[in-house]
């Protein structure tokens, strides 16, 4: 009978791809920066049967029957998420960081209303506003940039910008911008022109969980994050807000925004929620930041050049133009690829080519780290990058860089 057979029996060309995908993940270096490797624990309640069953509501209320079980891990999630977060309220079923993005917009913001957010080649994200995303076309949208000069974010600048835009949301938060944001502030000029202050937190959920950044909870009236990133959960988003919130949110997500909860998501959630109260993830998150700030030196010492000049997080972006005029970020990222060295090409402040183009590369060292790469190792992949950028048409130290990768590879599994 069909229903009983393996994935390979049923589906061949898919079986063989996840394996191949399997094999591509262990084979190479993976530093595009919103990535990471879950654990065997997450991989396990994502790979399971509550795939199967719908859970429209929430925990306790919920529009159909059999949700006796389902209820735990969702239970979990939103506990855990509290304690990590410090958060009131907390809302675990938005299937993505755009997805809980929706949901706060949703809740407070009516069509129309004016969002204030960082621009998306200066570091900010396409459901901050941008004019091809939901956000962009259903809001009237200002976006804030980074200073040309620094690449830092102009906190007196920023407040000038929100006096004269006076908008209902001012957004904090990004994808490639490699500074830890001033919640405070922003919180503060949010207020000073009665806006909410909505903080994105996709990116570093793992280094605010473990302490490492500081929490924007006492500063902001929403956060939304990413839950598969640096935080390494089960894969979507979430919402955490006060508690005067909370209703409008959770009728934002459901049935504002979405159906039925990714119950096997959600338990994905519960299980990385947990890891990340340990010490060991505490450290893991130390060690994340550690070894970006080791890359950027080996970077700078190499005469690359990047964005603000260093990093406070797991991500680090270069801008190629001054080193590497002749290279894109389109090209970067195949030259690395083909050595083995998984980036994305990253638009930059002040950018000029297309975003399929671009001028930069974004690096980031969640998946290294959780592979147990430290200073040593991250110092050589520093090198090897450099090395292909500088030489990009010599074969002999693409294959010498292509056999350190595999040597690096077979010395940090990821799951065997
Ligand atoms: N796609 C993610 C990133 O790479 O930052 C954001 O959603």
């Amino acid at each position: 009978m069909a229903f009983e057979q393996s994935l390979d029996q049923i589906d061949p060309a898919t079986s063989e791809a996840i394996d191949h995908e399997r094999e591509r993940q262990e084979s190479t270096l993976g530093m595009i920066a919103s990535e990471n490797h879950v654990s065997k624990a997450v991989l396990e309640a994502q790979g399971s049967v509550l795939t199967n069953k719908y859970a429209e509501g929430y925990p306790d209320n919920r529009y159909y029957g059999g949700c006796q079980y389902v209820d735990t891990p969702e239970e979990l999630a939103i506990e855990r998420a509290k304690a990590l977060f410090g958060a009131d309220h907390v809302n675990v079923q938005p299937h993505s960081g755009t997805q809980a993005n929706m949901g706060v917009y949703f809740s407070v913001l009516e069509p129309g209303d004016k969002i204030l957010s960082l621009s998306l080649s200066h570091g900010g994200h396409l459901s901050h506003g941008h004019d091809v995303n939901f956000s962009g076309q259903l809001y009237d949208v200002q976006q804030y940039e980074v200073d040309p000069e620094t690449g830092y974010i102009d906190y007196d600048a920023l407040h000038e910008q929100a006096e004269e835009f006076d908008p209902a949301l001012v957004v904090s938060g990004s994808s490639a911008y490699p500074r830890e944001f001033e919640y405070e502030q922003i919180g503060e000029i949010a207020d000073a022109v009665g806006a909410y202050h909505l903080a994105d937190i996709a990116h570093v959920t793992g280094l605010i969980a473990a302490g490492v950044h500081a929490s924007p909870m006492d500063h902001a009236e929403f956060v939304t994050g990413s839950t598969h990133k640096t935080i390494r959960a089960g894969r979507g988003g979430m919402i955490l807000c006060d508690e005067e919130y909370a209703d409008d949110v959770d009728s934002a997500v459901f049935p504002g925004a979405q159906g039925g909860p990714l119950m096997h998501n959600v338990a994905g959630k519960a299980a990385g929620f947990a890891e990340a109260q340990t010490s060991e993830f505490e450290s893991y998150a130390e060690q994340m930041v550690t070894n970006a700030k080791t890359l950027a030196d080996v970077f700078t010492d190499r005469g690359l050049s990047l964005v603000s000049g260093g990093t406070d997080k797991h991500l680090l972006l270069v801008d190629l133009r001054e080193s590497h005029p002749d290279i894109t970020g389109k090209e970067a990222e195949t030259l690395l690829s083909d050595v083995g060295i998984i980036v994305n090409k990253n638009t930059v402040p002040g950018e000029t080519r297309s975003p399929m183009v671009t001028s930069g590369i974004r690096v980031g060292t969640p998946a290294l780290t959780t592979r147990g790469l430290e200073e040593a190792e991250i110092e050589t992949v520093g090198e090897l990058i450099a090395d292909v950028l500088d030489n990009p048409d010599d074969g002999d130290v693409h294959d010498r860089v292509a056999s350190t990768v595999d040597q690096i590879c077979d010395n940090f599994p990821v799951y065997e």
